[in-house]
C-alpha cells in the first residue's frame, strides 16, 4: 500500500514540474496570419510547439488593438512576444529609423539577403540598444521592396509637388524622406489609410507589394512606382523581463526559433514579393507600373543625402549604426 502511495506521489510531483515548466506564450503583430509577420510568427510558434510543452497564443492585427497600441503592451509585459513593422518603432527607437534612410539598402535581393544574415548592426548592435527600452530584439528581415502607389504618375521630385503621401506613424525618417522628394508625407496608422485614400485625403501611400495586392491598394490608386528607395522592415521582437527570467533552456528554445523562422521567412518573403506583383499584373491588367530609370532616380538619391546626415545627426548611437550599416553593407556587396 505504502509503496502505491509512494510511487502516486512521485507522479503527481512530476505531472506538477512538467506543468510548472509549460507556459502559453502571447505573440501579436501588425499583420495578418497570411503576411509576412503572420508567416514568421507561425513558424516560430511551430517551432516553439513541437521542441517544448509551451504553448504560443497568436492574435493578429486588430485583436488587440492597432499596431501603434502592441509596442507598449509588449513593453509592459502583457504580451510576451511582438511582431512590429519597424515603421512604428523610430519614434520611441530612433536607431530604429536606420533602414529607412533612403537609398541605404540594396535593391539586389542576394546582396540584402547577405546583410541579413551577416550584419553586425542586426546581429550585435540594435540588440544591445533595443534592450535599454525593456526590450528582446529576437529578428529583422525585409518583407519586400516598397512600392509607392499614387493617384498621378511622378519621375521627378517636382511631380510630387502638393502630394500628400501617406507615411507609418513611427519613423521620423519616413517623413524626413517624403518632404525631401518634394512629397507632403502624412504620417497615419494603417487602419485610418484605406479610409483616407477612399476619401481622397491623401494621395498615395507606400508598402510592399504582397501587401499592396493583400489589401487592393492597387485599386485604389492608379501607378505602382518603383524607386528603389527602401525596403519594408518586419522585426520581432519579447518583453526584456519574460526573455530575461526564462530558464537557459527556454531561451536557447526562442533564441533557435527566431534563427528557423528568420532563415524561412528571408526565402518567403522574396516568393511573396513575386507572388504579389504576379497577382496584381493578373488581376488589374491597365494597372500602371513604373520603374524609374536611373536617370530619374538620381535627384532623388541626391535628396537622400540630407535624411541621411540628418539620421547620423540625431545621436552618436546613430552615427554609428549608419557608419556600421554602410561597412556591413558594403561586406554584403562583396
Ligand atoms: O502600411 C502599414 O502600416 C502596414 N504595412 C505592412 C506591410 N504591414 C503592417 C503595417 O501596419
Amino acid at each position: 500500500m505504502k509503496q502505491k502511495m509512494l510511487k502516486g506521489l512521485i507522479l503527481s510531483c512530476l505531472i506538477a514540474a512538467t506543468a510548472m515548466q509549460a507556459a502559453t506564450w502571447k505573440y501579436a503583430m501588425g499583420e495578418g496570419l497570411n503576411d509576412p509577420q503572420g508567416l514568421y510568427a507561425t513558424h516560430f510558434k511551430s517551432y516553439i510547439e513541437e521542441n517544448s510543452k509551451n504553448k504560443i497564443q497568436l492574435y493578429a492585427v486588430g485583436a488587440l488593438g492597432e499596431e501603434t497600441d502592441m509596442m507598449e503592451q509588449v513593453q509592459a509585459g502583457l504580451l510576451q512576444f511582438l511582431g512590429q513593422s519597424a515603421g512604428y518603432m523610430g519614434g520611441t527607437i530612433p536607431e530604429m529609423d536606420v533602414f529607412f534612410v533612403p537609398y541605404l539598402l540594396p535593391t539586389d535581393v542576394k546582396e540584402l539577403d547577405t546583410f541579413f544574415k551577416n550584419s553586425k548592426v542586426i546581429n550585435k548592435m540594435l540588440p544591445a540598444i533595443v534592450r535599454k527600452h525593456d526590450l528582446e530584439l529576437l529578428s529583422i528581415y525585409p518583407e519586400g521592396e516598397f512600392g509607392t502607389t499614387t493617384f498621378k504618375e511622378f519621375h521627378s521630385p517636382a511631380d510630387l509637388k502638393g502630394m500628400k503621401m501617406r507615411v507609418m506613424p513611427g519613423s521620423p525618417l519616413l517623413v524626413e524622406t517624403w518632404a525631401a522628394f518634394g512629397a507632403s508625407p502624412v504620417p497615419m496608422t494603417w487602419g485610418e489609410t484605406i479610409g483616407a485614400l477612399k476619401t481622397n485625403m491623401i494621395d498615395g501611400e507606400e508598402n510592399p507589394v504582397i501587401w499592396i495586392a493583400a489589401y487592393g491598394l492597387d485599386k485604389l490608386s492608379n501607378v505602382l512606382t518603383y524607386t528603389g528607395h527602401g525596403h519594408f522592415i518586419g522585426t520581432a521582437i519579447a518583453n526584456k523581463k519574460f526573455f530575461d527570467n526564462l530558464s537557459t533552456k527556454n531561451k536557447k528554445l526562442v533564441k533557435d526559433a527566431a534563427t528557423s523562422a528568420q532563415k524561412y521567412i528571408l526565402k518567403k518573403a522574396q516568393d511573396l514579393d513575386a507572388l504579389g506583383l504576379g497577382r496584381i499584373i493578373r488581376s488589374n491588367p491597365d494597372y500602371k507600373i513604373v520603374t524609374l530609370t536611373a536617370a530619374e532616380r538620381a535627384p532623388f538619391i541626391k535628396r537622400s543625402e540630407s535624411v541621411q546626415e540628418s539620421f547620423g545627426k540625431i545621436s552618436s548611437s546613430n552615427k554609428a549604426i549608419v557608419d556600421q550599416m554602410k561597412k556591413d553593407l558594403a561586406a554584403a556587396a562583396e
